[in-house]
């Protein structure tokens, strides 16, 4: 099982003609609500600092852009960005998982896995970090509560972890869990393995994307099932990954040999997957959703 690269791709590009999306956009969240798609992407400029971006669209394809970001930097934790949006709507409220990036302070320990809340998915507010002082990112909630928990992916290298909270605020420790491990050596998942974007329900368990990377540093996208109670179970684990950097803007780009995602959502009977190409341009994936969830059950 692989997904089909929708035609029109790349389906957003840089904007030479601003300043802070002049270079790459890249690693988009998307989802559906009130009969659009909301699309909220890392954007850099000539600053080269990530900023947090804002397009709708009817199709998923074509994308209307709001001219000025919608998150930008706005302390020490953020200095050199914010990157890699992933929002879940919760009840009637929006939140967006993003990564703080300092750029100061050891290279493991320059991001801050962030949480902010929006009604209207235009104007964000700043919650609280997930963790702090660790390497961890590549975090977004589960749509539901789970025994009136908030239920948080993570990644604490190399690995997916789970956290659970009551109020987005404090994650206990003894809540933690690590969930998903990178595969043995010659497996596209061999290294590093983090979430995409939040799971999609569906009567089998939660269908779970991710990103692995392997001895070449090739980005590419995978699944899993989790187990829809216990969604710290991995259900099953197909071996095969759903795409690999095939594509002249999927190999070269700011960073060679990349698909990254952070958006999988049902479209009618279809999985639409978002992802970014090289870090420098945002493309779409799709595949039948039958089809991948039998996949994700046998392959
Ligand atoms: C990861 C993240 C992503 C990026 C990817 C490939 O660690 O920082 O934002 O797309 O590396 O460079």
């Amino acid at each position: 099982m692989k997904l089909t690269r929708h035609p029109e791709n790349p389906i957003l590009l840089p904007d030479p003609t601003s300043d802070w999306e002049t270079y790459n956009v890249f690693n988009a969240s998307v989802i559906q609500h009130n009969g659009l798609f909301h699309m909220h992407y890392r954007a850099q400029g000539l600053d080269w600092v990530s900023r947090i971006g804002y397009a709708v669209s009817t199709d998923g394809v074509h994308w209307n852009r709001l001219n000025s970001p919608v998150l930008e930097p706005e302390n020490a934790d953020e200095t050199r960005g914010v990157e890699d949006p992933r929002v879940t709507q919760i009840e009637n409220c929006f939140y967006m998982a993003y990564t703080a990036y300092s750029g100061s302070g050891p290279e493991d320990q320059d991001t801050t896995p962030m949480f902010a809340k929006s009604r209207n998915l235009i104007t964000w507010e700043r919650i609280d970090p997930l963790v702090r002082g660790e390497d961890n990112k590549d975090h977004f909630l589960l749509s539901k509560k789970l025994n009136g928990k908030f239920i948080a992916f993570h990644r604490r290298p190399p690995s997916i972890w789970l956290a659970e909270s009551e109020d987005l605020i404090s994650w206990p420790e003894e809540s933690m869990r690590e969930i998903l491990k990178p595969r043995p050596h010659g497996f596209w998942d061999c290294k590093r393995v983090g979430g995409n974007g939040p799971p999609i329900e569906t009567e089998q368990g939660w269908l779970m994307f991710y990103h692995g990377y392997d001895e070449n540093h090739t980005y590419s996208l995978g699944v899993c099932l989790l187990d829809l109670v216990h969604p710290w179970k991995v259900i099953h684990r197909p071996k095969d990954s759903i795409l690999k950097p095939k594509e002249q803007w999927e190999l070269r780009g700011d960073v060679p040999r990349v698909v990254f995602s952070c958006a999988n959502i049902k479209v009618g009977d279809e999985v639409y997957v978002y992802y970014g190409g090289a870090d420098h341009v945002i493309g779409l994936a799709m595949a039948k959703y039958d089809e991948l969830l039998d996949f994700a059950m046998h392959g």
